[in-house]
Formats: structure tokens, C-alpha cells, sequence
């Protein structure tokens, strides 16, 4: 048996809690349907009336939500609280054409930050450790959400956010930090750095909280054995609250969803329909909880499989996989989600022809994305001072659209290879999903 933080919750019988998501969904359908006219207009386009909901088994009624649906009603088309109740945004990262706006009541903080104490606890924290966390602050999910979940706790939070390795490290050992809270990509840099230095004997770690992005069960054992660790997963997506919808115990065998806020489904991508349980498909949630900003039927894009086979923890919550792939082109670049159409649109705007190809690779367990372009027969006739000042302005113009630094390299006309069918334009070399 483990830790729970809230074991009353965490340990439900099944029953009970699909009594209680069954409550809290009727609740939820008639909050949004009094509160959004977005939801309300879709609900009585298809003859729905919240009366029609009566519990989870009438869950798949409700129309999807998607992420173009987010952005259509940006900014505030899907508040469903007055903006006097709001306390907070947070933002996806990066991305001006598909930026997401989350908002939250305190209320929703609270719900959040307790959601990610569950996963500090499940990963054996404590009061007494010290929770190093050095995912992004700011509108990024990542740091804000584990920072939230480690005050619950009541750790001595480190609220380091990322970069600057060297003071990293220097406060990992002058204040003995217990648990570390990353990015698997990040935490990888990091165990490689503290060996460099040789200060692997000055360190406390004992647990890590890696998600946001994918990683494989070949780079955990990596992570565990040149830190010392036990590394546990953590999912969760901007749209839905952050870091903490679903969270690892110490079975490490996939992600318990914490389904007391959010009920998950897997669908099939193409045609909607429901899949049952232990089969693979797009993941959708439905946030049963939140005031401010809840997501009904929302699909994630991530592939997953869903399980409620007996965990050894104790836990009754429905375990996912980790994320098997996605049903969109979306890459996680350096933590950074990027939409191959953004950097089309950039090199379009710059006059360059759609024959690119997009490289993204991991290098010193840093993600590389470099984008091939073609010139045009006329640039091509340029000197190469003149090509190398167009690729800078391509990387600038990239930069501005990405909120991240791609290397562009500009090719001879005709030399990307032409496809009969549909073009292959990312080449992603860092194999990160396993089926
Ligand atoms: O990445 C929230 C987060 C922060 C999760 C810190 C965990 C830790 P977004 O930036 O909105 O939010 O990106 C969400 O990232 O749809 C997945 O495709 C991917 N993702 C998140 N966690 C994992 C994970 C945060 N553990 C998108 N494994 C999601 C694989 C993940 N992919």
C-alpha cells in the first residue's frame, strides 16, 4: 500500500466514484449550458437539454470540444465564470496562431495544486522533503502546478524554474534537495551535468516528477540509475488544468487519472465512437470540477490506452498509458508544442516554395529541430553571404512564431525529395513513442 494525500479519494470504490463523477457531471452540464453560450448553442444545434444527462452513462451524448473550438472562442468565448472570479491564466507555450487561454477561479487553483500534491505524495513526498522544481514559470503549466502541489504538501519548495544549470545543481546540493520536478529531457541534462561536475556524491534526490513531454521506459532507467532516483510520470495538458490530470505511483505502470475531477474516454479518432476500456484511442476528458474555464468531451490528440486493473497502490482511479503517439502532426519540441502549418506559414511568408522538410532529433538529450528549406531558382543564384543572411532571417521569423530557437539550413532547388502521395515533411529521429 502507498501514500495517498487524499486517501478518501484516492482509494474510492469504483461504484462510489462513478456516483460521484455521475453527480458532478449533471452539475458541470447545467453549469455550462446556463454560463456558455458556445456550449449551449451546440447542445440545442443537436436537440440536448442538460435534463438529458443523467449521469456518466449519458456522457457520450455531449458533443466533443477541440482545440480549434478553443481558439475560435479566444479570448474569453468559454468563460464560465464572471471574470471578477478569475484569478489566473496560464497559457500554451509558444504558438501565436493556436495560443490557449486557460482561466481559473481560486477555487480551480486549489483543485489543481491538490490534484498535483497527490502526485508529490505518490512519488513518496512528504513535509519533510525538499521539492526542487525547475519546470518553466509563468504562463507555462509545468511550474505554477507542481510548485502549487508541493506547498499542499507542505515541502520546502524550490521555485527554480528552468535553465541555468550551474545554480541548479548549487542549490540541489547546498539545500539538499529530496524531489525534482522536470521535464524527463531536462532531468537527463541534469544527471549528465552533476556527473560532469563530479558532485554526484553531494546529492539527495531520492524521487523525480518528469512529464510534459514523451519519454521512454529506456531513458527513465537512464534517468534512475545516474541519479539515484525513482522517476514516476505525470501528464496533464493546459487546456484541461496542467501537470497533475493523471499522475504515476510507485507500480510505475501507467498513470492514474484523477477521475474525482476528470472522467477520461478513448474514442476512436476517425469516427468518434467510444472505445471500451483497454483499447487504443484518442483520449478525451471532461472536467467535472472546474468553475472558470471547464472542458466538456475535450479531445487531447494524445493516443493512449485506458486500464482499471487492480494497482498494488491501492488506487481505484483508472490508469492511462503513456501517451502512444498523436492524431494531429503536433511535435513537443523542448517542451514547446509546434504545429508543422507555423513554420509553413513562416517560410510563405518569406517567399519560399512548400518543399521543406522539418528535422527534429535529441542531441545530448537536448531536442534539435532544424528546418531544410529550398531556395528558389533566383535565391540560388545568390552569393552565399546573401543565402546566409536569409537563413538568419527565416530562424528570426521562426523564433518569433515558435518562442524557440530552429536551426534553418536553405537547400539547392529540387533536392527535397518529392512524394506521389502525401508529403513526408517531419523527420522525427528521437523514436519517442513506443506502441
Ligand atoms: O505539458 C502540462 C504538464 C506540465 C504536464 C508538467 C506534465 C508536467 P501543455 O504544454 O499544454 O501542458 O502540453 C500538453 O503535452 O497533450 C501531451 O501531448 C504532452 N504531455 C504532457 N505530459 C506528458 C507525458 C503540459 N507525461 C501535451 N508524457 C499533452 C507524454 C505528455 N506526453
Amino acid at each position: 500500500m502507498g501514500n495517498y494525500y487524499q486517501p478518501e479519494i484516492e482509494t474510492m470504490p469504483v461504484e462510489e466514484l462513478k456516483k460521484l463523477q455521475s453527480e458532478r457531471l449533471v452539475a458541470q452540464v447545467k453549469h455550462v449550458y446556463e454560463n456558455v453560450e458556445f456550449y449551449r448553442n451546440k447542445m440545442d444545434a443537436i436537440g440536448l437539454k442538460p435534463e438529458d444527462i443523467k449521469g456518466v452513462e449519458d456522457l457520450h451524448k455531449l458533443p466533443f470540444i477541440e482545440k480549434d473550438d478553443l481558439r475560435d472562442q479566444y479570448p474569453y468565448g468559454l468563460l464560465a465564470k464572471p471574470l471578477s472570479e478569475c484569478v489566473r491564466i496560464q497559457s500554451t507555450s509558444g504558438t501565436t496562431g493556436r495560443r490557449v487561454v486557460a482561466f481559473y477561479t481560486q477555487h480551480d487553483i486549489d483543485l489543481w495544486d491538490e490534484c498535483c500534491a497527490r502526485a508529490i505524495v505518490a512519488a513518496g513526498g512528504t513535509k519533510d522533503d525538499v521539492c526542487h522544481v525547475s519546470y518553466g514559470y509563468g504562463l507555462f503549466t509545468g511550474g505554477p502546478g507542481l510548485n502549487g502541489g508541493s506547498h499542499k504538501v507542505g515541502c520546502l519548495t524550490l521555485p527554480m524554474s528552468s535553465g541555468n544549470t550551474d545554480r541548479q545543481i548549487q542549490f540541489m546540493t547546498d539545500l539538499g534537495s529530496t524531489i525534482i520536478c522536470c521535464t524527463p529531457s531536462y532531468a537527463a541534462y541534469l544527471a549528465e551535468s552533476i556527473h560532469e561536475r563530479g558532485v554526484r556524491d553531494q546529492i539527495k534526490l531520492k524521487a523525480g516528477i518528469f512529464g510534459a513531454e514523451a519519454w521512454t521506459e529506456e531513458m527513465r532507467h537512464d534517468i534512475e540509475d545516474k541519479l539515484g532516483i525513482k522517476a514516476y510520470d505525470i501528464y496533464g495538458l493546459t487546456e484541461i488544468s496542467g501537470p497533475g490530470v493523471s499522475f504515476e505511483c510507485e507500480e510505475q505502470t501507467g498513470m492514474h487519472v484523477n477521475e474525482d475531477h476528470f472522467i477520461p474516454e478513448i474514442i476512436n479518432p476517425k469516427t468518434g465512437e467510444v472505445l471500451p476500456e483497454g483499447e487504443k484511442g484518442e483520449l478525451v476528458f471532461t472536467c467535472i470540477t472546474k468553475e472558470a474555464f471547464p472542458l466538456l468531451r475535450y479531445r487531447t490528440r494524445d493516443i493512449c490506452i485506458l486500464s482499471r486493473k487492480k494497482c498494488s497502490c491501492g488506487r481505484t482511479h483508472i490508469k492511462m498509458s503513456k501517451p502512444l503517439g498523436r492524431s494531429d502532426d503536433m511535435l513537443i519540441v523542448k517542451g514547446v508544442n509546434v504545429f508543422p502549418s507555423q513554420i509553413e506559414t513562416v517560410l510563405m511568408n518569406q517567399g519560399y516554395p512548400a518543399n521543406y522538410q522539418i528535422i527534429v532529433d535529441r542531441v545530448n538529450n537536448s531536442d534539435t529541430i532544424e528546418v531544410q528549406v529550398e531556395m528558389t531558382p533566383e535565391m540560388f543564384s545568390d552569393s552565399l553571404s546573401v543565402v546566409a543572411a536569409k537563413e538568419k532571417e527565416l530562424v528570426a521569423g521562426l523564433k518569433a512564431m515558435l518562442g524557440i530557437y530552429a536551426k534553418v539550413k536553405l537547400v539547392n532547388p529540387k533536392t527535397i525529395a518529392r512524394s506521389e502521395g502525401k508529403a513526408v515533411r517531419v523527420i522525427d529521429k528521437r523514436n519517442l513513442y513506443k506502441s
